[in-house]
C-alpha cells in the first residue's frame, strides 16, 4: 500500500472489519465486558487467541502505522538499512521537526535549519524514497500534530519514535512511543513486542470553566499519579466530562500522559472526535468510525462500575478544576496557579518571568490559540503588552496558516509575541538564548510538557514551569509568577487596573482549515534506484556496526562508571539541544553520555572516577577510555531511570561504549526496552536498599547468565576494595524472546539473521 499524506480509508475499514468479531471473542474468553483500550489491543494481537495477563505477559501486536521524527528517525533508519529489505512492511512516515533552532523568527530560522541540516534532511528524504516511506519536510509541523491532522484514526494502533506519540489518543487511537529498534521490528514486518498493560481509568465529570483548560487535567493527573505512576499502564479517560472536551483538548491530555510514564492514554470516540475528523477533511473516516462506534468505546458495564475493570480509578470533577502550573524541574510538581507566587518566594525562585513560550506538540491547536489570542486582544485593547518575551511555536503548518488567516497571530503579535517555526524549537533546547546568561537564576513558563533541568535553554539555572497556553499568556502580560489570572489585575499605561479575560475559545475554524504550504513528499513507486548515501567522513551520520554477540561468559569485576543520584532522565543520559546534531552518528553523540547525571559518590554532575588510572574525568571520556581498553562496565540507577524521551541513544551510547548492565531501583518503560533491545541487561535491585551498598571503587560481577530465565533473579556480587564481598539479588523482566536479544548482542542482530539468513 503506497504511503500517502493521510491514512487511506481502506486501511481503516480493514481494521474495523475484524473489530466486532475479535471483541466478542475476547469477551467470551475473559468472561466479562471490555474497556476501549482492551478492544483496540485485542484487535491488533498477532495471535488473537492468546489471553494475556495484565502487567505480566509480553504480547506481539500488529500496529497499523509507524511515525518517526528526524532526531530519532536517523538511528532507526540506519538500523533498518542493515536489515537488507527493499521496503517498509507497514506504512511509515518521517517528520522533520526537532532540528530547527529558534533564533529570530519562523522564516529565517527555517532557512538556517535547511542550510545547517542539509545532509541529514537529504539522508532522511532519500531513505524514505528508497524504502517507500512518506517524508514530511521541515516546516510542515511537529510530528504529533501532523499525525493528529492526517493519520490518526479511532480504534487504530500506531507506534512512533517519540514519547509523545500518545497525542493521537485524543482521536481514540492506541498510539505508543517507542525506541527506534521497536519501530524497526514493525517496519521489517515483525510484530511489536510489548508487555500487556495495566489499565488506569480516569473518570471525568463536570465541565471546564473560566481559566481552566484541558492542560489542567493532565497537570492534575501528573500530581496525583507522579512521574512513575503510569508506568506499564494505559490511561483511559471516560465519563461525561470526557465528552465535553474537544478532540485537540483530549490530545493535549494524552500527549502529556508521557510524563507519568504511561504506555499511552486515550479517549473514546465521540462527537467531538467526529467533528475534528470532518474539519480536517476526513468525513469518510468519521463515517466508518460511526458505523464501528459501539466498539470504539468501553462497554456499558465498564462505565457503570469502572472499579471492577480498571486497576485503579482516578476521579476528577472538571467544574472544580482550577488552572495549574507544574515545576520546576519535574512535571508532577503541581499547584494551582494562584499559589505559585507564595511558593516561589519561599523557595527563592525568581518571580520575574524571563520568557513565556506557547505552543509545542502539546498545546498549539486552533482552540488553544483562539483562547490565548482572546486574552491578548482584550489586554491590547486596554493598552497592555507582554512584560516578558513571548514566543509562539505553531504545531503544524495547517494551524499556522489558519491562525494567521484568522488574525489570531496578529493578536498575539500585537502584545509583542514572536512567531517561531512550526517545530519543536525551545521545547527541546533548540533555542539560541542570549537574553539571559547561563548561571543566572531565572524562571520561564511554557505550555510544553516537560521541564527537566537544562531542557529548554541548556541552563541548569533556569526554572521551567509548565502550564496551559492561557496561563502562559497571562503570566507573560503580568511579567511575574506571582499573579493569579482569575483575580489579580495589571496596571495599564493610563493608570487603570485591568482584569484579564479569557474567551471560551473556538473549537474549530468557522471557515475550515487552511492547509498552508504542502510539506508531504510521497515515495516513488519504485525506490530501488534511489541512492542513499552516508559519507564515511560525515560528522553527523555514521553507518552502524552490529554489536558483538554475548560470548557466553558471566561478567566479572566490572567498574561502576556512574552511580546516578536521584532523577536521571534521558535528558541527563543523552542531552538534546546542541547534541541533536549528532543523532545519526553513534560515536560522536556518545560524547554526551551521562553528562547531566549526578554522581552519587561526589555530587558532581557529569563526571566520575576512571578506575583504570584513578583519574577523574567526564563520564563520556571515562566511558571512551574503558571502551578503548576493552573494559565492560555497569551503571547504577535510582528510581525511574530513563524517564522522559524515547531516544534510544540513551541505550545505544552505553552499549557502544561497553555497558554490560544498568542496575537500578526502577526503570521508565521505554528506556528499559531500549536497553534490552540493544543487548544491555536492565536489572532492578530486589531490595531497593541495596542501591546504598554500592561504593565508588567496588567491582561488580553478574553471575549465572547461562541460566538467565524469565522471572528468575540474577546474582550480583559486589567486591569491595577491602577484599570483602556483598551479595545482591537483582531482578529483570526479560521474556524468552528478549533473552535472545541479549544473547545475539542486540534485537537487531536477530532481525538481520532472520531477514538475511
Ligand atoms: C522530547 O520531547 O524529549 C523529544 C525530544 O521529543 C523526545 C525524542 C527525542 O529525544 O528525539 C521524546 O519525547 O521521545
Ligand atoms: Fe517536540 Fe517538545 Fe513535542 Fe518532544 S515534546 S515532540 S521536543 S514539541
Amino acid at each position: 500500500m503506497p504511503v500517502a499524506a493521510s491514512t487511506p480509508i481502506e486501511l481503516i475499514e480493514n481494521v474495523y472489519s475484524t473489530l466486532d468479531e475479535r471483541v466478542d471473542a475476547a469477551r467470551e474468553r475473559l468472561g466479562r465486558e471490555l474497556t476501549l483500550a482492551e478492544k483496540i489491543l485485542v484487535n491488533h494481537l498477532d495471535d488473537s487467541t492468546v489471553t494475556p495477563e495484565r502487567g505480566v505477559s509480553y504480547v506481539d501486536l500488529r500496529p497499523d502505522r509507524v511515525a518517526m521524527q528526524d532526531a530519532t528517525a536517523q538511528m532507526a533508519w540506519l538500523q533498518f538499512m542493515t536489515a537488507g529489505l527493499d521496503e517498509v512492511q507497514v506504512p511509515t512516515t518521517t517528520h522533520c521537526d526537532h532540528l530547527i533552532s529558534a533564533r529570530i523568527d519562523a522564516e529565517r530560522d527555517l532557512a538556517a535549519a535547511l542550510d545547517n541540516n542539509e545532509e541529514v534532511y537529504d539522508f532522511l528524504e532519500s531513505v524514505c524514497a528508497r524504502y517507500g516511506a512518506g517524508f514530511w519536510k521541515p516546516g510542515s509541523g511537529i510530528i504529533h500534530q501532523v499525525v493528529l491532522e492526517q493519520y490518526a484514526f479511532p480504534g487504530g494502533m500506531m507506534i512512533g519514535t517519540d514519547s509523545h506519540t500518545p497525542n493521537a489518543g485524543g482521536l481514540a487511537m492506541v498510539a505508543v512511543g517507542v525506541g527506534g529498534a521497536d519501530a524497526v521490528d514493525v517496519m521489517t514486518g515483525f510484530p511489536w513486542n510489548v508487555r500487556w498493560p495495566k489499565l488506569i481509568g480516569v473518570h471525568l465529570t463536570g465541565e471546564l470553566d473560566g481559566w481552566a483548560a484541558p492542560k489542567d487535567v493532565i497537570l492534575k493527573v501528573a500530581e496525583i499519579l507522579t512521574v512513575a505512576g503510569g508506568t506499564g499502564a494505559i490511561v483511559e479517560y471516560f465519563g461525561p466530562g470526557a465528552h465535553a472536551l474537544s478532540a485537540t483538548g483530549k490530545a493535549t491530555i494524552c500527549n502529556m500522559g508521557a510524563e507519568i510514564g504511561a504506555t499511552t492514554s486515550l479517549f473514546a470516540y465521540d462527537d467531538a472526535i467526529a467533528r475534528y475528523l470532518k474539519a480536517t477533511g476526513r468525513e469518510a473516516v468519521a463515517d466508518a468510525a460511526n458505523d464501528a462506534a459501539h466498539n470504539l468505546r468501553a462497554d456499558d458495564a465498564v462505565l457503570a462500575d469502572p472499579g471492577r475493570y480498571f486497576d485503579r480509578v482516578v476521579e476528577i470533577d472538571l467544574s472544580k478544576l482550577g488552572p495549574h502550573i507544574n515545576g520546576p524541574h519535574t512535571p508532577d510538581r503541581a499547584r494551582p496557579v494562584a499559589e505559585l507566587g507564595a511558593e516561589a518566594k519561599l523557595n527563592g525562585w525568581p518571580l520575574e518571568v524571563s520568557a513565556a513560550l506557547v505552543g509545542s506538540c502539546t498545546n498549539s491547536s486552533y482552540e488553544d490559540i483562539t483562547r490565548a489570542a482572546s486574552i491578548a486582544r482584550h489586554a491590547a485593547a486596554h493598552g497592555l503588552s507582554a512584560k516578558s518575551p513571548l514566543m509562539v511555536t505553531p504545531g503544524s503548518e495547517q494551524v499556522r496558516a489558519t491562525i494567521e488567516r484568522d488574525g489570531l497571530l496578529a493578536d498575539l503579535e500585537a502584545i509583542g509575541a514572536t512567531v517561531l517555526a512550526n517545530a519543536c524549537g525551545p521545547c527541546i533546547g533548540q533555542w539560541s538564548r542570549d537574553d539571559v546568561a547561563d548561571g543566572t537564576p531565572n524562571s520561564i513558563v511554557t505550555s510544553y510538557n516537560r521541564n527537566f533541568p537544562k531542557r529548554n535553554d541548556g541552563y541548569a539555572s533556569t526554572n521551567a514551569f509548565v502550564t496551559s497556553p492561557e496561563t502562559v499568556v497571562a503570566l507573560a502580560l503580568a511579567g511575574t509568577l506571582d499573579f493569579d489570572p482569575a483575580s489579580d489585575t495589571i496596571a495599564a499605561p493610563d493608570g487603570t487596573e485591568v482584569a484579564l479575560i479569557v474567551g471560551p475559545g473556538t473549537e474549530l475554524p468557522d471557515q475550515g482549515f487552511d492547509p498552508g504550504a504542502s510539506g508531504f513528499v510521497a515515495p516513488p513507486s519504485d525506490g530501488d534506484s534511489v541512492d542513499v548515501r552516508v559519507s564515511p567522513v560525515s560528522e553527523r551520520l555514521q553507518v552502524l556496526e552490529p554489536f558483538a554477540a554475548w560470548d557466553g561468559e558471566d561478567f566479572h569485576g566490572l567498574p561502576v562508571l556512574l552511580k546516578a543520584q536521584g532523577k536521571c532522565t534521558t535528558d541527563h543520559i543523552s542531552m538534546a539541544g546542541p547534541w541533536l546534531r549528532y543523532r545519526g552518528h553513534l560515536e560522536n553523540i556518545s560524547g554526551n553520555l551521562y553528562l547531566g547525571a549526578v554522581n552519587a559518590f561526589t555530587g558532581a554532575v557529569g563526571e566520575g572516577k576512571n578506575q583504570l588510572d584513578g583519574s577523574t574525568g567526564s563520564f563520556p571520556d571515562v566511558a571512551a577510555a574503558y571502551h578503548a581498553a576493552g573494559q565492560r562496565w555497569v551503571v547504577v540507577g535510582d528510581q525511574n531511570i530513563g524517564e522522559g524521551s524515547s531516544r534510544e541513544h540513551a541505550a545505544m551510547e552505553p552499549r557502544f561504549r561497553g555497558c554490560a548492565a544498568v542496575i537500578a531501583r526502577s526503570f521508565a518503560r521505554i528506556h528499559e526496552t531500549n536497553l534490552k533491545k540493544q543487548g544491555v541487561l536492565a536489572l532492578t535491585f530486589a531490595d531497593p536498599d541495596d542501591y546504598d551498598r554500592i561504593g565508588e571503587d567496588d567491582r561488580i560481577s553478574i553471575l549465572g547468565l547461562a541460566d538467565l530465565a524469565p522471572g528468575a533473579p540474577v546474582q550480583v556480587q559486589v567486591a569491595k576494595p577491602d577484599g570483602t564481598a556483598v551479595e545482591v539479588t537483582a531482578e529483570h523482566t526479560l521474556s524468552h524472546d528478549q533473552i535472545e536479544w541479549f544473547q545475539a548482542g542486540s534485537a537487531l542482530n536477530l532481525i538481520r539473521q532472520r531477514t538475511m539468513g
